[in-house]
């Protein structure tokens, strides 16, 4: 009898551990690129010939994960992509269609709760590092919206070396305090990712890193050159040396995983904020359009993600997926639920990491861009429709995307009943949304000209002084 209770307890014991260790929530690291190029990881299957070889570290979280196929940012530009992503809600729904400029006293509204918030509450220790860009006043500092640690700058993009004259927004912060100007940019980022894994791996974390690189300045860390001298256009080697070093930074991060003991309880999403800015260096491969347009060259990013306890190496998903969708997934990861009362605009992808369901019943995603006399865009199943309102004249248009990617052949003229019901879908998203806070397309805004000499001489004023 006696030796039968010991062997209950024993199972008692041994059953508790297990729940013990079911129960632990698995570590999020979202690692973020800027303005990068479709066709510039080595994952992708349209990889430019030029950057094959670029991204090793990368790379390994499709190989080891899963690589998305059809993975889009709810907006095409930097400042409006991280609100949707952050919020999980269609930035429009809160007046945020536009890049939030420089110094602006806005940002996300106070109303809007950041996801990261709720799982700060869920139990996770949580950090941003890198770029903000979603505010500027105290009461919207990273610290205020959720974020435990924030190691960045509150501004867009700044230089990757220390500048001899900085500001309050472009000089590196650790939480409210301005740090000493050392060190190459994307290096101090990957390095303070190391750091907070290594202090945090035995809690659940969420770590956001959001990289600057490779939006510009192009100025690739000196170590760096010879990796690049292959490529012949100096501006697209200097933003592949961007590329390069996001990558040695994405490896280190990796190993920290690794070393810390956590690598199969930790998902790695790795994304990029908007399509590939071509001006800069970006390769789109076949996708028409680039960072600032609702083709899919301004929406459609590279993703790739791992997590060794679910995903199963060398996945492929090619059920769409949008980052708003981000956040009801994490949240179902943490064991927790998604409340209605969030009013999220996504919806959890959990199934298809696990591999219990190929697809996920259709939906239309959408997007817009200053207001409701810019562009509009939306996709459903195999159609993309769109409409570039701010041109004269331009009718809708549509297009079947799994065939004609680089959205070439308008097939609206020979589908009007399809370009009816979906320009009504349209109509009644949009019809939810708010006109833009600030810049094009807000109240005030409509038909205001550009000085361009003043604002010429503005940005003069405001050019970055890099030290190399
Ligand atoms: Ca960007």
């Amino acid at each position: 009898m006696k030796f039968k209770n010991a062997i209950l307890s024993l199972s008692v014991i041994s059953s508790l551990c297990v729940s013990a260790v079911a129960a632990k929530k698995p570590n999020i690291i979202i690692l973020y690129s800027d303005d990068a190029g479709y066709a510039d990881f080595g994952f992708q299957p349209d990889c430019a010939e030029d950057m094959k070889k670029l991204t090793p570290h990368i790379d390994t979280i499709a190989r080891d994960g899963a690589r998305l196929t059809d993975a889009y940012m709810s907006g095409c530009v930097c400042s409006p992509s991280r609100a949707g992503l952050m919020t999980g809600r269609y930035q429009g729904r809160f007046g945020y269609d536009n890049n939030l400029p420089p110094g602006a006293k806005n940002g996300v509204s106070l109303e809007e709760t950041f996801g990261v918030k709720r799982l700060q509450g869920m139990g996770y220790k949580t950090a941003l590092i890198g770029k903000w860009h979603l505010g500027y006043p105290a009461n919207m500092h990273p610290n205020k919206r959720g974020y435990d640690w924030f190691y960045g700058l509150l501004q867009g993009s700044r230089g990757y070396y220390p500048m001899t004259k900085t500001t309050p927004h472009r000089v590196i912060l650790d939480n409210d305090k301005p740090t000493k100007e050392e060190g190459y940019v994307t290096d101090r980022f990957g390095d303070a990712a190391v750091k907070f894994i290594k202090e945090n791996k035995a809690e659940p974390f969420y770590l956001f890193v959001s990289f600057t690189a490779p939006h510009s300045p192009n100025q690739p860390n000196k170590k760096d050159l010879d990796r690049i001298k292959h490529i012949e256009k100096k501006g697209r080697m200097n933003y592949a040396g961007l590329i390069v070093s996001l990558d040695d930074n994405v490896g280190k991060i990796l190993k920290a995983v690794k070393d810390n003991g956590i690598e199969d309880n930790t998902l790695v999403i790795f994304t990029n904020d908007n399509g590939g800015q071509t001006a800069t260096g970006a390769n789109n491969g076949k996708l028409q359009g680039k960072k600032g347009t609702l083709w899919e060259g301004g929406v459609r990013v590279p993703w790739a993600m791992r997590w060794p306890e679910k995903i199963k190496p060398g996945s492929v998903i090619s059920d769409p997926v949008i980052s708003l969708d981000i956040l009801p997934t994490v949240i179902e990861m943490s064991g927790n639920k998604v409340s209605a009362g969030w009013k999220l605009d996504g919806r959890s992808f959990l199934p298809l990491m696990t591999n219990e369901k190929k697809s996920l019943p259709q939906r239309t995603l959408h997007w817009r861009q200053h207001g409701s006399k810019g562009s509009i865009a939306l996709r459903e199943g195999k159609w993309k429709l769109i409409h570039n309102r701010k041109e004269a004249g331009a009718k809708p248009e549509l297009y079947d995307i799994s065939k004609d990617i680089g959205e070439s052949n308008d097939l609206a003229a020979k589908n009007p009943e399809v370009l009816k019901a979906l320009l009504e879908k349209m109509k009644v998203w949009e019809s939810q949304l708010q006109e833009p806070l600030w810049g094009p397309g807000s109240p005030g805004n409509e038909g205001k000209k550009k000085k361009k000499g003043k604002k010429d001489k503005k940005n003069k004023k405001n050019k970055e002084k890099a030290v190399k």
